[in-house]
């Protein structure tokens, strides 16, 4: 059913939860659909899969109700107590840097203000680090090396002005899908305008695009190297902008010109076609997110980029810029209050003693940390070797989402008093922390957050909170307060805590910096209520802003002292491929309606039905050469760990390389958690962890039996080697592997009924001894509440179809042969969440003349909701064509 449009009077206007594009949403309640907000400069009424389906991750199954200490539940005061008399015990046994906090960019920025102040104000240590260090990090050392100052020049705007998008290591249309749409509208309506895509795969984002160049990993240095090296060849400089606004020029270009194009893995012809493209069209965006940032070399990623624009001084004006999308919703706060271990609020630095004493001076505070503190991955060393004595963890789930994730999580087990702030009750993080503290999630807490243009729009609550969950923000008011700071941890609404920052912001003008709200600093508790979505700087009335139409940097004015730009020479790293022992390269990243550890969306059946297991995609020579086919298992191995994964043969890989999405944890698919495998070597200038390069190899593993199974009940299929479970319609479903074999009928209904978690009701058992397949149906009351296969090959049944059947009184014999009859079509694997629309059904439409992405969403509606699913629309038409075409 189409979701009906709330009544936008009447609801609430908040912001999604979920990606750095920062979507409005108009929202009415946990039972009711909700809709793009139409006034939200970000999306213009639009909403992604993820944001159409907030709605259903709301209940309440598996949320933290009430703290927690030592597996036992407990008053907040009894906690609270515990957590502020054992960091204040570290900091006086061992010192401020004894105890860190480990935070995330999902946090509210008042939540985050709070955080970083009780660390670096109070406790006077600047261990707080945050889950941005695996996201932004190398595009903030970019920016401060060229600009002086972290910052995103340009607006959303510029997508649809530029004459050239280039996506670097950006899958924008599973990633930032609303944004990619905006993208794809203008470009239909632009028929002039180019878009081309870097990046080792090709992703649904390739498939808007005019050249795809499918670069050898991390050939992105040497690449930009070659532009900028063209670019000066070519005299395509912008000679008065270079004069007036930058230095560096030269070293830069002389690096580029050593540049050895191989390093790129193009041909002359690509890396040439990608010169002339860039250089001859004035208005280019470089859009980057990951494929740029968590590399070794990330940092000299952006600066290779930001080259390139600053040589021909297309940054800052219409149309033009670097554009560094963040990904999560409050990324881009979290680094305005200085989230990160290397950074001061406000964008001032902990390095100059005049932005400490003055940070310290306007918090009034009894210390300030001397120096940046430990960045993610040395912070969690620290844990492992003894040097953290206390440590709290903040929205997020570094326990699957770190690097080297095993030993992450041994590192938390050791240290001595561990707390975990979450909505979910069971994480695999939660599971190892000693107080775990119920926070109230999206919907039920107000605050702001700042998209990836420098947006900042309100999170509003319109649900009331579960249980006794409190807002992050007053948590750690609540334990500042308790460690003996109740003045400067007294705020009594997330609005006070607002104004507190955009005051304190206010420094921008002492110290000549760019991140300035001081003009919110008076708001009132209503007019806060009422903010509309503002984009900084909003300085003090009197002032005026260093933008030009919003954007930085048209007429210089960087951040640097004497107001000019640096260019960097940048060296690309030599990258070594492939080893003897491990021949591929391993690369990680999202799927399209999953986010990271899946505590919200996995709860979703409709976004679950997309990809519904963790695989590994990998070229068809290479599938070929490991003797692998496809939808068997393999075994992933590093240095590092290893995982188990579903295999994906597609020529969308880069030979020798292994594609694995980052979102299966411990709860929904223990051997698929990639990041024990993920090794953690980090950028030297940023910290940030190189998530998309470890070397790995490859095996076929097979199983004793391939397995797949539908229950009403919750499944947890335990010692299982292979299994992924993951929610459907009428209960759940999990991909299964075995390595025993039950030896009898009777066998196999005890572990089918062990694993669909069913004790009671009639089992049938159907089983084919000549093929060594077996199946089990079990009924209770009079309809089916469980379905097993198993067999010597991967299971063929129709996943969806068999998923509808659970509830239904549908005769055992009939649901075991595992299709629809005839009278039945298929629908196939997911393509639209919103319609729940498969890849039959669009190929039926196809095959019946509809060979338009519109012509497909006319027939069967796929595509007309969200959009996210279009780029895959196109794919589906595009693979019915080929072999037409090849025929003709
Ligand atoms: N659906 C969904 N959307 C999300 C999220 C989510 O979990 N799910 N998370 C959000 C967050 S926090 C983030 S950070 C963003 C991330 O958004 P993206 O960065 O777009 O996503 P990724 O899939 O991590 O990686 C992007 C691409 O980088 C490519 N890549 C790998 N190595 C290289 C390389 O050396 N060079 C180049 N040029 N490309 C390379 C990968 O093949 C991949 O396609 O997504 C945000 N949006
Ligand atoms: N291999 C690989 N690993 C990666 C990446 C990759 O591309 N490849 N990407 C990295 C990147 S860019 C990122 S951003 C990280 C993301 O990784 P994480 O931050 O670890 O992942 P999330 O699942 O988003 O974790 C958020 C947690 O916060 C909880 N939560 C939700 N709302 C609230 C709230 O309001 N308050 C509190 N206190 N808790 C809340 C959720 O239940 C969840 O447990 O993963 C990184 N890891
Ligand atoms: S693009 Fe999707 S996930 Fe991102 S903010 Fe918008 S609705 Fe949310
Ligand atoms: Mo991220």
């Amino acid at each position: 059913m189409r979701p009906a449009l709330p009544d936008a009077e009447r609801a609430i206007r908040t912001t999604c939860p979920y990606c750095g594009v920062g979507c409005g949403v108009l929202a009415r309640g946990a039972d009711q659909p909700v809709a793009g907000d139409p006034a939200h400069p970000a999306n213009r009424g639009r909403l992604c899969s993820k944001g159409a389906a907030l709605t259903e991750t709301l209940g309440l199954l598996g949320r933290l109700l009430h703290p927690h200490v030592d597996g036992q539940r407990s008053s907040w005061d009894a906690a609270l107590d515990l957590v502020a008399s054992e960091f204040s015990r570290a900091v006086a046994e061992h010192g401020p840097d004894s105890v860190a906090f480990y935070v995330s960019g999902q946090l509210l920025t008042e939540d985050y203000y709070v955080a970083n102040k009780l660390m670096k104000g109070y406790i006077g240590s600047a261990n707080i680090d945050t889950n941005s260090r695996l996201c932004m990090a190398s595009s903030v050392a970019g920016h401060k090396r060229a600009f002086g100052t972290d910052t995103v020049p340009g607006l959303y705007d510029d997508l649809e002005q530029a004459d050239l998008v280039v996506l670097t290591g950006s899958n924008a249309a599973w990633c930032h899908p609303v944004l990619f749409q905006r993208l794809a509208a203008a470009r239909a309506a632009r028929p002039d305008m180019r878009v081309i895509n870097i990046d080792p795969r090709r992703t649904a984002s390739s498939d808007l695009a005019d050249l795809h160049l499918s670069i050898r990993p991390d050939g992105d240095a040497a690449l930009y190297n070659l532009l900028l090296a063209e670019i000066a060849a070519r005299g395509a400089v912008d000679a008065d902008y270079l004069a007036a606004h930058v230095d560096g020029f030269d070293a830069a270009v002389t690096a580029a010109r050593a540049t050895d194009p191989a390093e790129t893995g193009l041909s002359p012809e690509e890396i040439a076609r990608f010169c002339d493209m860039w250089i001859g069209a004035e208005r280019v965006v470089t859009l980057y997110s990951q494929g740029v940032n968590q590399s070794s070399c990330g940092s000299d990623k952006v600066n290779g980029i930001v080259n390139c624009h600053l040589a021909t001084g297309r940054i800052g004006r219409p149309g033009m810029g670097p554009f560094s999308l963040t990904g999560q919703p409050n990324a881009m706060g979290g680094r305005e209050v200085g989230g990160l271990a290397n950074m001061l609020a406000c964008h001032l630095d902990i390095e100059d003693p005049a932005h400490r004493d003055a940070v310290q001076g306007a918090w009034n505070s009894p210390v300030i940390c001397q120096t940046p503190g430990l960045k993610a991955v040395d912070l969690f060393d620290a844990c492992a070797d003894g040097r953290i004595k206390a440590l709290w963890i903040i929205s997020t789930n570094p326990a699957v989402s770190m690097p080297d994730a095993g030993r992450v999580a041994e590192a938390i087990a050791r240290v001595p008093f561990t707390v975990i702030s979450d909505i979910v009750s069971d994480t695999d993080t939660a599971r190892l922390c000693r107080v775990q503290l119920p926070a109230a999630g999206w919907g039920e807490k107000s605050g702001t957050v700042t998209n990836s243009e420098r947006c900042i729009s309100r999170q509003r609550a319109f649900l009331p909170v579960p249980g006794e969950a409190r807002a992050d923000w007053r948590i750690l008011a609540q334990v500042g307060a308790r460690m003996g700071w109740a003045d400067a941890f007294g705020w009594t609404s997330e609005a006070a805590v607002f104004r507190e920052f955009a005051a304190l912001s206010g420094l921008a003008e002492a110290f000549g910096r760019d991140f300035d709200i001081s003009g919110l600093a008076d708001l009132s508790d209503a007019a806060y209520d009422a903010l509309k979505p503002v984009h900084w700087p909003v300085p003090r009335a009197g002032r005026t802003p260093p933008t030009t139409a919003g954007r930085f940097f048209g007429a210089g004015g960087f951040y640097h002292p004497g107001g000019r730009a640096r260019m960097l020479p940048i060296t690309p790293p030599q990258v070594q491929l492939a080893a003897a022992d491990w021949p591929f390269r391993l690369n990680t990243g999202r799927v399209r309606d999953h986010w990271h550890t899946m505590t919200r969306t996995g709860r979703s059946a409709r976004l679950s039905g997309h990809i519904a297991e963790p695989y590994a995609e990998i070229h068809p020579d290479d599938a070929a050469m490991i003797g692998v086919a496809d939808a068997e298992l393999v075994g992933l191995e590093t240095e590092t760990g290893r995982a188990v994964l579903r295999v994906l043969i597609s020529d969308r890989a880069q030979r020798g390389t292994v594609f694995v999405p980052m979102h299966w944890t411990a709860e929904t698919a223990p051997s698929g958690r990639v990041n024990r495998a993920v090794r953690a070597a980090v950028d030297p200038v940023s910290g940030q962890p190189a998530l998309k390069g470890s070397a790995a190899r490859l095996r076929r593993w097979t199983p004793a039996w391939y397995g797949f199974a539908a229950s009403r009940a919750e499944m947890r299929a335990g010692p299982l080697p292979y299994w992924a479970g993951a929610r459907s319609d009428t209960g759940m479903r999990a991909e299964l592997a075995g390595a025993l074999r039950p030896d009898s009928p009777e066998a196999w209904e005890a572990e089918a009924r062990r694993v669909l978690n069913l004790d009671d009701g009639a089992a049938s058992v159907l089983s084919d001894p000549a093929r060594g397949s077996v199946s089990v149906a079990i009924v209770e009351h009079g309809t089916l509440a469980g379905l097993f296969w198993a067999g010597p090959a991967p299971v063929a049944v129709a996943r969806a179809h068999v998923c509808a059947l659970i509830g239904t009184d549908t005769a055992p014999a009939r649901a075991l042969a595992g299709r629809p009859g005839t009278d039945q079509p298929d629908p196939g694997p997911l393509v639209c969440s919103c319609f729940g629309i498969g890849a039959n059904q669009i190929r039926t439409a196809v095959a019946d003349g509809a060979v338009s992405v519109e012509a497909v969403g006319a027939c069967t509606q796929a595509g007309t909701n969200c959009g996210s699913c279009r780029p895959e629309i196109k794919g589906l038409i595009a693979a019915a064509q080929t072999p037409k075409m090849a025929a003709e």
